[in-house]
């Protein structure tokens, strides 16, 4: 904000903090995935988030600095969506954030929990300044702004509310889909698991963590935590992990020495796009 003084001198304007409850939301969304989407349309409705998906509300200061971490690998049709829903859900939200799609190089199993620790870091390595950070799938859109995307007191869950289990928590520690840690709360839990590869129960694992370090997890109303998924085909080299029954029991003796503070990786390559950051990772394979 500039403002000529007196003498016609042009000086910066200390912004004010933002609000705690952003004016001008608007509630409910109507979320629809059926008429075809392209980035360039995304780019021309989104005119103000700047090279590498990065924003920061014009008129007020926000008290904390987002990263939004989405874990990836072949699914640039429901990137498109996503970037088109969540860009004008965010200003409204009045967040400063990055967007970082965190790609997964080859074709190895996938890990989600192990990208999204690259994630962290990497995000760090970008803007150290980052003190929050939101983990995103890429299928998941909001149906509601009021589901505010920040850090909260206690790790949060924002995905309570599914189409796909009935707009309802499918069981009480279910943490999957959309979650949030400040920095402080994920180096707590030592980061998330990096030996979950395939299919379910990282989100589990990391449930646990929470539980396990005397923290308890914050979630919106279902009323207002409501999500659709985009409707896909199971993807290839994700198929369920047999391991993670087992896994799971084990989590306060293994995220001892599995974690952020065990992370290694390979990075293939970062790259800015006018919508998001790309990072594309080399992670390894199962054991
Ligand atoms: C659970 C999965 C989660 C997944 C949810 C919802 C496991 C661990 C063994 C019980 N957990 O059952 O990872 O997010 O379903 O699909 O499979």
């Amino acid at each position: 904000a500039r403002s000529v003084s007196s003498n016609s001198t042009i000086t910066e304007k200390p912004l004010p903090p933002c609000p705690e409850m952003p004016p001008g939301l608007v509630g409910r969304l109507l979320i629809e995935f059926s008429s075809p989407m392209s980035m360039e349309r995304v780019q021309r409705e989104n005119p103000d988030v700047q090279e590498g998906g990065k924003y920061s509300p014009p008129d007020c200061l926000p008290r904390q600095k987002v990263a939004i971490l989405i874990p990836f690998r072949h699914r640039e049709h429901h990137l498109k969506y996503w970037l088109h829903y969540l860009h004008p859900i965010l200003r409204r939200q009045k967040v400063s954030y990055g967007i970082y799609i965190i790609n997964q190089f080859g074709e190895d199993t996938f890990n989600r929990a192990k990208l999204l620790n690259v994630g962290f870091l990497e995000a760090l390595h970008d803007d150290e300044s980052y003190d929050c950070f939101i983990f995103s799938d890429v299928d998941l859109v909001p149906m509601d702004d009021r589901n505010l995307y920040r850090c909260y007191d206690q790790p949060r869950h924002f995905a309570v509310a599914m189409d796909k289990f009935g707009f309802r928590l499918p069981y009480s520690g279910y943490f999957g889909g959309v979650s949030g840690l400040s920095k402080t709360q994920f180096l707590k839990i030592n980061g998330f698991p990096n030996e979950y590869w395939g299919w379910g129960g990282e989100d589990d694992d990391i449930f646990n963590r929470i539980s396990l370090n005397g923290m308890k997890v914050s979630r919106p109303d279902a009323r207002i935590g409501r999500y659709r998924m985009i409707k896909h085909e199971r993807d290839r080299h994700n198929e369920p992990n047999p391991q993670r029954f087992t896994k799971i029991q084990n989590t306060k003796v293994t995220m001892k020495r599995d974690g952020i503070g065990s992370l290694q990786y390979h990075l293939v390559g970062v790259s800015s796009h006018p919508m998001y950051t790309n990072v594309t990772v080399e992670i390894g394979h199962p054991p």
